[in-house]
């Protein structure tokens, strides 16, 4: 059946289009809206048109499978360009989100209507691409050059209330309304006839918008190469004709459209989708009903957690077994909600109604009644343990137990309860409230239903959850503590931290590994060495971090840590007393210093975290690589326009990665360097990480 299809309502030609699950414009939904625009053209009894789709939503885009293959005609841009030459009224209807190329094709209409839940917007440049079907020539000749920057670089939708302001849309009409609502515009245009925006030209434009805007995002969007190319289209089409700035956007489309960035950005876009989807955890799994979760241990992780789920509409216990801990815990989650409130993000309201649903304790007796319990307490097993007998005793059948710890065997936890297939691992990373990412730990017993409870959960708090198996580190701390063994060898064989530090920065990660040991505190990392009873007999091993905590060297918290804070500052300073420190280490251990470029300070970091990241595909703790690159792009600042370290390693080729992994192996040793089988194997067959998850 074809996608795309005609009605004829007295003279008023609908066509609609019908491709699950966001209508996209596939190749088969371009054909048919040139075949049907064509067919009514030449309909002298349709006097108007209007483009319709069923479904969930409007087209929500181009669609992204195409770019990584040669595009096949119809091309969008001809599309849209035969849309606007209709002589007769074209109007679309919009509901649900109209997105990209979606928008482009109602910018080709000559008026626009759209439900009152509608949103409209240009995500194209989370995709590393910008809107390549005229978007960035019509969408500032109708509602101006500095809006349509605003949508494009901010890639963020607009309501419908906000498109009418703008003049972006025509009319709002009742959501269940729509279609008829259209008919009777496109009727009631008739006698207007066509309004092209390709005719306009753009409305009052401030000769400096571009510079500033230009200085106004460049620390956002460090290292990207799609916003530029988006002022430089906006910047045309007020310079030039409307078929030379369209020209000029169609190559700067293509130029992203091709490289890595956009490939990247794509990358994690489908990756993101298919990590809930967990091979053996079928979608017709029962999920039990969450409306009670009750928060262990009202510390900064505790607080931020409780925030998180009080704005997500849960019911909260916070219990703490300190009186003061919890009236600070409390305090915190007030604070977070006035900051909410301040920036706009949460009203008056919903502060109010989410305090309400929020009660302290300190007596396990009152939290009896969870659903969901998460304990974010000290990260030690004995007192884990504790914690869970505790709440074995005392919380309901079927409650879901749950621990945050970062690092430590979820197994051995479970089975200090009567009830190890209610527990699972729900890894939150700091500021809870903030980092998209939630780790699911699925221990030996968890059961089916605990794990598709815990996906619906993360997707409720506005998450991304990605379900992983139980080892030490789960998937991102095992993966970090190759990363940072390097940074700490490299530290002792002579580059300074403040070089490794922008090394890593250039490169694209959020913060180098030394400013992030010392925002998470180096004191935390210590303690869960000190825990561990299986660390490489190596006086190198983390040998640096050890000596700065055992001077009281935190990090930001103490003033001071690899990098000095001075007077509460957040901007890391070198100290020359830790460079004395580690160069005195160096000699002890016999290690002569020598200068090392920033190749050899970023291939070894990213290397020894591709090399873990494929130990934990043969262990079986990760489904697919894909998965360690949402991982790693969500909860570890790893650049996103680089996909994540393992399609990273596939744009590299698997084959160079492990001939280098061998060179470093000959020249560090077998140790830490021995290539894992799977990096092996899938080079000697020439083929990708991302054929493995096939
Ligand atoms: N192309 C192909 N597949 C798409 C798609 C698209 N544009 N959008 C969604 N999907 C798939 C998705 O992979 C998932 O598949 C299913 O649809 C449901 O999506 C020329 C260059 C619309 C807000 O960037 O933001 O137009 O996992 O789980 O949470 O200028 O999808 O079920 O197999 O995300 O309700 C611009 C991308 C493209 C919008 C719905 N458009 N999509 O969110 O569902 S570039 C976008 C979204 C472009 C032109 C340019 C969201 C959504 P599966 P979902 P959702």
């Amino acid at each position: 059946m074809s996608q795309v299809s005609i009605e004829r309502r007295d003279g008023v030609a609908v066509i609609s289009i019908n491709n699950p699950p966001v209508n996209a414009l596939s190749q088969p939904v371009r054909e048919g809206l040139t075949r049907s625009i064509d067919e009514v053209a030449a309909d002298d009894d349709v006097k108007a048109i209007v483009i319709f789709c069923t479904g969930r939503t409007f087209i929500a885009g181009a669609d992204i499978r195409e770019f990584g293959r040669p595009p096949v005609p119809p091309y969008l841009p001809d599309v849209v360009t035969l849309i606007e030459a209709s002589d007769k009224p074209v109007v679309a209807a919009m509901h649900g989100t109209a997105l990209g190329g979606g928008l482009e094709v109602a910018l080709g209409c000559h008026y626009r209507i759209a439900a009152g839940s509608a949103s409209l917007g240009f995500p194209e440049v989370n995709l590393g691409l910008l809107p390549g079907a005229s978007g960035t020539q019509r969408l500032p000749r109708l509602i101006g050059a500095e809006r349509a920057l605003d949508m494009m670089l901010s890639g963020k939708p607009v309501n419908a209330g906000t498109a009418l302001d703008y003049g972006l849309i025509d009319k709002i009409c009742e959501d269940n309304n729509l279609q008829d609502a259209a008919i009777e515009f496109a009727r009631s245009q008739v006698a207007n006839g066509p309004r092209r925006i390709r005719e306009m030209t753009v409305p009052d434009v401030d000769p400096d918008l571009f510079e500033k805007t230009r200085a106004g995002i460049a620390r956002k969007t460090r290292g990207l190469m799609s916003p530029e190319k988006i002022i430089r289209c906006v910047e045309l089409s007020t310079q030039v004709g409307f078929d030379e700035g369209l020209k000029a956007e169609r190559d700067l489309f293509v130029e992203c459209k091709d490289s890595p960035q956009s490939d990247g950005l794509r990358h994690a876009f489908f990756a993101e989708r298919a990590v809930s989807k967990v091979p053996d955890i079928g979608k017709d799994t029962a999920v039990t009903a969450i409306n009670t979760v009750a928060i262990l241990g009202a510390g900064t992780m505790g607080a931020g957690i409780a925030y998180n789920c009080l704005t997500s509409g849960y019911a909260v216990h916070l219990l703490d077994n300190n009186a003061e801990g919890l009236e600070r815990g409390a305090t915190t989650i007030r604070k977070l909600f006035e900051g909410g409130v301040a920036r706009g993000k949460i009203s008056e309201e919903k502060m109010a109604a989410g305090i309400e649903r929020l009660s302290t304790t300190t007596d396990y007796g009152d939290i009896g009644d969870a659903d969901l319990v998460i304990e974010a307490v000290f990260e030690n097993m004995t007192v884990k343990k504790e914690v869970f007998e505790k709440l074995d005793s005392v919380c309901k059948a079927g409650a879901i137990l749950a621990t945050n710890t970062s690092t430590l065997d979820v197994d051995e936890i479970a089975n200090v309860t009567k009830r190890p297939q209610d527990v699972i691992g729900l890894h939150f990373f700091s500021p809870a409230h903030i980092m998209r990412l939630l780790e699911i730990v699925r221990g030996a017993a968890t059961s089916a239903e605990v794990i598709a409870t815990s996906l619906a959960l993360a997707k409720r708090l506005r998450k991304i959850g990605a379900v992983v198996g139980n080892c030490f580190g789960f998937v991102g701390n095992r993966m970090l503590y190759s990363y940072g063994r390097e940074n700490q060898f490299l530290l002792l064989e002579g580059a300074a931290p403040e070089h490794i530090d922008q090394a890593m920065f250039d490169w694209g990660m959020a913060m180098g590994p030394n400013a992030v040991g010392d925002l998470a505190g180096l004191d935390v990392g210590y303690k869960v060495r000190q825990e561990r009873t299986d660390l490489p007999d190596d006086p190198r091993f983390y040998r640096i971090a050890d000596l700065l905590v055992e001077q009281g060297r935190f990090g930001q918290k103490t003033g001071k840590g690899m990098y000095l804070y001075s007077d509460g500052s957040r901007n890391p300073a070198p100290d020359p007393e830790v460079q004395s420190l580690i160069n005195n280490e160096s000699e002890k251990l016999g290690i002569t210093r020598r200068d090392i470029e920033p190749q050899e300070i970023i291939e070894r970091c990213i290397y020894g975290l591709i090399s873990e990241g494929a130990r934990i595909l043969e262990d079986g703790i990760a489904a697919r690589s894909s998965d360690i690159d949402v991982i790693w792009t969500n909860g570890y600042g790893f650049p996103r326009h680089r996909g994540g370290p393992m399609h990273f390693a596939d744009t590299v080729g698997l084959t160079a990665v492990y001939d280098k992994v061998c060179e470093f192996r000959d020249r560090f040793g077998a140790e830490f360097w021995e290539p894992p089988a799977l990096l092996k194997d899938l080079a000697d067959k020439n083929q990708r990480f991302s054929d493995f998850d096939k």
